[in-house]
């Protein structure tokens, strides 16, 4: 499989097999039973398109007090285990000995996007991102570290992982929208993206 660069973004298409796909979605059948999706509303009270849960020590949350990793969900839940096939994942490509702290589970539905940004809530920027895609594909867009500079993007598909570190890993990014009916693993549709994080 062809590895790709998109401005210092290592994108592994495929990495994840139709088999592992599958299995992990059950995983976080079992995530999102444990730790329902919730929609963030940002500090300003807007709410986000995204709908969100974690699994791991720690979890992302984002109300009118701001955004934060937090050890328990909004309803008050511990997060579930991060699933097996996720920390796999981690330890093929993340080159680093610690295990993550976070699987931040985003869901895209029809017409949910995720506007540029730049993930800086964790203490430590040595330490990579590392994204699976799963489900419909999505145009993915990454910039520089600043904001405003040029972007490119990128189609990522089912399977798909993508290692961000150096310096992309302050990179801005964002996903501008996802393709309806472009993939079969999820039975309702829509699409889910893991990122797993080194927290504190
Ligand atoms: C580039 N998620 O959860 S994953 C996020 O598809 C987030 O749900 C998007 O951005 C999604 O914060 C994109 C790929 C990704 C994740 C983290 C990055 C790309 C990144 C951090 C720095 C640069
Ligand atoms: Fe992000």
């Amino acid at each position: 499989m062809s590895e790709i660069d998109l401005n210092g973004v290592r994108v592994l298409p495929g990495l994840l097999n139709r088999a592992d796909q599958v299995a992990l979605v059950e995983d976080l059948r079992r995530v999102v039973q444990a730790a329902p999706l919730f929609h963030p509303v940002t500090a300003r009270g807007k709410q986000m398109s995204v709908r969100m849960t974690s699994a791991g020590d720690y979890g992302w949350v984002s109300d009118r007090r701001g955004y934060r990793y937090e050890r328990l969900h909004p309803q008050g839940m511990e997060w579930p285990a991060i699933p097996s096939i996720a920390l796999r994942v981690w330890r093929e490509v993340s080159g680093v000995d610690r295990p993550p702290q976070c699987c931040l589970v985003n869901f895209y539905d029809e017409g949910a996007r995720m506007g540029l940004h730049q993930d800086r809530d964790e203490a430590d920027f040595d330490m990579p991102v590392v994204s699976i895609s799963l489900g419909d594909e999505a145009l993915f867009r990454v910039g520089q570290t600043t904001h405003g500079g040029p972007t490119k993007s990128i189609w990522l598909r089912s399977g798909d992982v993508a290692v961000l570190s150096g310096a992309s890993r302050l990179a801005y990014h964002g996903i501008d929208r996802v393709k309806p009916g472009s993939s079969t693993l999820l039975p309702q549709g829509g699409r889910i993206n893991l990122t797993l994080r080194v927290v504190d």
